[in-house]
């Protein structure tokens, strides 16, 4: 088994589905989480000056989606057929779809144009809950297949970062998607994980 170092702020977001995956297949590593003042010395020994890093034996490889594909294949969690792994990836895009969504006007410095993004957001985030809300109905209880995939994984473990930037529960009322999230969070190995993880310190 290689050792696994994950790198990353101390907060959940793009690294969460990664250590959700980890802790699901049963795989030790080592959860990196830096103190934000270190990050500009240490930005420029990441590949492309982005986290999550993982490091696989001393390699470093990014991209959050990347990493998350390969370990979900080695857990038996990235589609029955080549099919649903299209399916799987498709909708981990549109998850980040609705993530760059609301990252657009949380991280704008710009006043007037942080509302401009903002309302933006307030229409086309219900667009694709809704949609991903009647997914995961129609494959019973789950984004693909009848059954747990990664893209559920990268659902949930993105939500207290959606949440922490929409400063609301995003899925309170979209029954399915909520339902989802209970699922998720009752696997045993993530409860476990949650019951146990560092609370994620965004800056101020
Ligand atoms: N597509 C990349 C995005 C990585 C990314 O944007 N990371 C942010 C943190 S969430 C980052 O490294 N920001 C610091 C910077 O750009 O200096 C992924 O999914 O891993």
């Amino acid at each position: 088994m290689p050792s696994y170092k994950l790198i990353y702020f101390p907060v959940s977001a793009l690294a969460e589905p990664i250590r959700f995956l980890f802790h699901y297949a049963g795989i030790e590593f080592e959860d990196e989480r830096f103190d934000r003042k270190d990050w500009p010395k240490l930005k420029p020994s990441t590949p492309f000056g982005k986290v999550p890093v993982l490091e696989v034996d001393g390699k470093q490889i990014d991209q959050s989606v990347a990493i998350s594909r390969y370990l979900a294949k080695q857990c038996g969690l990235a589609g029955k057929n080549d099919w649903e792994s299209l399916e799987i990836d498709a909708t981990v895009d549109t998850i980040h779809d609705v993530r760059a969504n609301i990252a657009a006007f949380f991280y704008e410095s710009n006043e007037t144009v942080k509302d401009a993004k903002r309302k933006a957001a307030m229409e086309t985030v219900p667009f694709y809950l809704e949609r991903l809300d009647a997914q995961v109905k129609k494959n019973g209880g789950y984004f693909v297949g009848g059954s747990l995939t990664w893209a559920d994984f990268v659902f949930v473990g993105l939500l207290e970062y959606l949440n922490h930037m929409m400063k609301e529960d995003i899925v309170e009322k979209y029954k399915n998607l909520k339902q989802l999230q209970k699922t998720v969070e009752e696997l045993p190995a993530i409860k476990k994980w949650l019951e146990k993880r560092p609370p994620s310190v965004y800056p101020k």
